[in-house]
């Protein structure tokens, strides 16, 4: 086969515009000229960052490009391969340019808060960090440096003196855009919210059989008292006609609009659908505040969407723009990811993703924080196993019953419940409960492996999957199957 033309890292990095003589970039081991795609980058601009240097570690971050789609797009671009180093010199250079590509993928974080030592990374850029169990343990709100972080891109960097939500659709002609001023005129509420991440537990379900996504054990879960405005009291500041509390059906005119799309300042997006964003019961905030205080940059100052009762992907944080539509958000986080697949589905296509439901409303789950995966545990003087942990359902539902098992599952304790929002009104009750059980056990066990495993049941009666094999799914989300924990029992 005829050799491509080959290029050398010190040639490639001068192509960074085009009055450069082009705008190159590397993938892999292959150089693309790419002068003609950046007017058309869905991204736009931000392209340029890769000009003249290797795009993967930008992809490492941006990773929606990770498909054989963007693949194949890319190599209609290709002009050659890169030159492998002649000698040490040259290897050497080459190096020292790499150091500076990674030097300019942390500058696109340079807007990232300091974090808790404690959090548990399983990514930094983004960051990508779990609660620590015991932060989750005995505390109902979760203190706010230890709750869950879970980000897509770089954190932004928003002036608040400038910053507008721009409000649009149909039902509001004009398009209104508010400033946190006009925000806070609107009568403040505080909500109790527990967030899960889709993928909480992945871990658990990639034991069974590997998954794709980040490997989060039962900490991407936390709750917050979030303080803001109702959506719904935006909407209708925006001019939208919204119906009194007191009505249950929506307006004729309103066909036109059955989902509520929210878009991040950071490229970030999804939406909800409409009813429960214009629902006098469906306590959607716009949070400014967490746990009393402002909203600090990782969870989406200064203003993020709170959607009680849904999966955490869809409570959007440094929203800016709110659009009602007849469609779902297009983001590629509500359209290509977020969804769940049969077993089988080993490899989703296109159609699969178009054909599955986004997740929404989560279904019921819980978890043990206390004892730890492999702790050695002292037995109460009545010869008691103490554990702790958390339970949580979707879509308002309470969680009326948690089952505690010391020996696998066979027989089973009945846990005390304790709701982290004890004024939740019913069918709203948006936060966790803490759970505690102490189970009665055989002091034969000294010295001995047990599992403790643990369930709940909603008050609709769903409950968790025994197994995780009946609801494995590539991308590891609604990992519910029962918690199991081995731990050993001191002698
Ligand atoms: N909003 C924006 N703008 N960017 C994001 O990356 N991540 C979503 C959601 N909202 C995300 C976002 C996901 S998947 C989750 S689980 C929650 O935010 C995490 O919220 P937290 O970081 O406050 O815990
Ligand atoms: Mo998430």
């Amino acid at each position: 086969p005829a050799q491509r033309p080959r290029f050398k890292r010190s040639e490639i990095s001068t192509h960074t515009s085009k009055a450069a003589g082009g705008i190159w970039i590397i993938h892999n081991n292959g150089v693309y000229d790419i002068t003609d795609f950046v007017d058309v980058h869905p991204g736009g601009e931000r392209i340029l960052l890769a000009a003249g240097r290797s795009i993967d570690p930008f992809w490492s971050v941006f990773t929606i490009h990770q498909t054989p789609e963007t693949k194949e797009l890319l190599e209609q671009y290709r002009i050659g391969d890169v030159e492998p180093p002649r000698d040490a010199i040259e290897a050497a250079e080459n190096a020292a340019a790499e150091e500076r590509d990674r030097d300019a993928l942390k500058d696109l974080f340079k807007f990232d808060p300091k974090r808790d030592p404690e959090l548990i990374t399983h990514a930094a850029y983004p960051c990508n960090a779990e609660a620590p169990a015991r932060a989750l343990v005995d505390a109902p709100i979760t203190p706010t440096e230890k709750f869950f972080v879970r980000n897509h891109l770089p954190v932004p960097d928003i002036d608040t003196t400038t910053y507008r939500l721009a409000v649009q659709g149909p039902g509001i002609p004009d398009g209104v855009a508010l400033s946190l001023e006009d925000l806070k005129k609107l009568p403040k509420k505080t909500v109790t919210v527990t967030l899960q991440c889709a993928g909480n537990r992945r871990k658990d379900m990639h034991d069974v059989k590997p998954t794709k996504g980040l490997q989060w054990s039962q900490g991407a879960i936390s709750t917050a008292t979030w303080g803001g405005v109702l959506l719904r009291d935006v909407l209708k500041q925006a001019g939208y006609n919204t119906p009194p509390s007191t009505t249950t059906t929506l307006p004729d005119d309103d066909q036109a609009i059955s989902h509520v799309q929210f878009h991040g300042t950071e490229g970030y997006g999804a939406s909800i659908p409409f009813h429960k964003a214009i629902s006098a019961q469906g306590d959607v905030l716009l949070a400014y505040e967490m746990n009393g205080e402002p909203l600090p940059a990782d969870h989406g100052a200064p203003i993020r969407v709170v959607v009680p009762g849904y999966v955490a992907a869809r409570s959007v944080k440094w929203v800016d723009r709110i659009t009602l539509s007849d469609e779902e958000s297009w983001s590629h986080w509500q359209r290509k990811d977020y969804k769940g697949f049969s077993p089988s589905t080993e490899m989703p296509c296109e159609e699969d993703y178009e054909n599955a439901k986004s997740i929404q409303e989560l279904p019921v789950q819980s978890a043990v924080l206390l004892p730890a995966k492999g702790q050695n545990v002292t037995l109460t003087e009545q010869g008691e196993m103490v554990c702790k942990g958390y339970a949580v359902s979707g879509g308002g539902r309470e969680v009326v019953r948690v089952d505690v098992s010391a020996d696998g599952g066979r027989t089973w304790t009945t846990a005390t419940l304790k709701p982290a929002a004890t004024d939740a009104r019913p069918g709203r009750q948006w936060a966790w409960s803490h759970w505690d059980a102490k189970i009665p056990v055989s002091s034969t066990i000294k010295g001995k492996e047990v599992e403790i495993v643990c369930k709940a049941v909603d008050d609709s009666y769903n409950s968790q999957p025994e197994k995780m094999e009946g609801i494995w799914n590539m991308r590891g989300v609604l990992s519910t199957a029962w918690h199991r924990v081995t731990v050993k029992v001191a002698g």
